[in-house]
């Protein structure tokens, strides 16, 4: 098994653990909104190694919706390319984690339908958006 390797951004990296130290007690919104985090493990595409990523919690049924925003900068975050290659990753939900494969939604009816989920769960996700002419991927995380 590939070891754990940080995010370099401390803030992300503080996060996981504090969220995976208290098994979902703390740590599991982002800062002062108080709105709901998951932790997401996926496999570095080029490195093999563990990565962990908190985004924002959007549910959809027993699904769940990751937006690869990265603020609205103008290049996809690098674990889009870790998911494209490697669909199967953990999602972690305060204390539950399970097995999940994820797959980047390309059907626009999908993707309108997703998308109005997670900008409902995260309004700023609009906003990103709006500032960046690169389409923000969503993909769907099912149970494995
Ligand atoms: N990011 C989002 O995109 N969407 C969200 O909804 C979101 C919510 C959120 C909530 C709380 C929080 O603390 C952070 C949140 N973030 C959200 C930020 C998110 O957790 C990521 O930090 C952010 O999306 C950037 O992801 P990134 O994968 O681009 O991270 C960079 C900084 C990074 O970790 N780079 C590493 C490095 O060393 O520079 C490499 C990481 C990596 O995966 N490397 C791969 C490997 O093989 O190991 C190779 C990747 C490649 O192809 O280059």
């Amino acid at each position: 098994m590939s070891e754990y390797v940080p995010s370099p951004s401390s803030w992300v990296a503080d996060q996981v653990e504090l969220y995976e130290r208290t098994n979902g007690a703390e740590g599991t919104t982002l800062r002062k909104t108080g709105l709901p985090v998951v932790i997401v493990t996926n496999k570095g595409n080029k490195t093999g190694a563990v990565r962990k990523i908190p985004l924002m919690r959007v549910a959809d049924g027993k699904n769940y919706v990751l937006v690869a925003s990265r603020g609205g900068a103008p290049t996809h975050p690098v674990w889009y390319y870790n998911l494209k290659a490697e669909p199967k990753v953990e999602v972690r939900d305060l204390g539950v984690v399970q097995s999940m494969v994820a797959r980047e939604v390309s059907d626009t009816a999908e993707r309108s339908r997703l998308w109005a989920i997670a900008v409902e769960a995260y309004p700023p996700y609009q906003e990103y958006q709006d500032k960046t002419d690169r389409q923000i991927p969503v993909f769907v995380a099912e149970p494995a």
